[in-house]
């Protein structure tokens, strides 16, 4: 049985599709999982999909993507931009990490263009709104090994 992708996001990300569609778009959390679902399975493979807005609960996840995954994506949302200790857990990872955003931090405010995660990820999508996630489970897929 093939393991897994995972695919994680950060805080706030439960809100997509109700507020800054100018930036992030109309569609929701719910339709992303739904196209990441779709790709993963044109591999053969399932897919872990999970929000949450805690920090501590995102490393344990992170933790359990090690044990259990073939790959992780993760948008990390505003935790990619501040914390040392998510990038401590992905650094630990011997499988495929791809740092996937929405939007397109580099375009944005200065404040964004740091990052924790990308220092420690296979590779980076960014800017495709929810074309991003798509992108990242197809590299995800086509990176895994297990
Ligand atoms: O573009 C992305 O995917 C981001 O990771 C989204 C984060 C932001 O802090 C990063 O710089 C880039 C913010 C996620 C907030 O999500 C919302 C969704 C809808 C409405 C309000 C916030």
């Amino acid at each position: 049985m093939p393991k897994p992708i995972y695919v994680l996001s950060g805080p706030n990300l439960n809100l997509l599709g109700e507020r800054e569609p100018e930036i992030y778009g109309r569609a929701t959390l719910a339709d992303v999982g739904r196209l990441c679902e779709a790709r993963a399975s044109a591999h053969g493979r399932a897919l872990v999909f999970r929000q949450t807005n805690s920090e501590g609960e995102l490393i344990e996840w992170v933790h359990e993507a090690r044990r259990e995954a073939a790959a992780l994506v993760i948008n990390a949302a505003g935790y990619g931009h501040t914390s040392v200790a998510l990038h401590d857990a992905l650094k630990t990872l011997a499988l495929p990490v791809i740092d996937c955003h929405l939007s397109n931090p580099a375009a944005r405010e200065s404040f964004r263009h740091a990052s924790y995660v990308s220092p420690v990820a296979s590779g980076v999508v960014s800017g495709f709104g929810p074309m991003s996630y798509e992108l990242s489970v197809e590299a995800a897929c086509r990176l895994a090994a297990d």
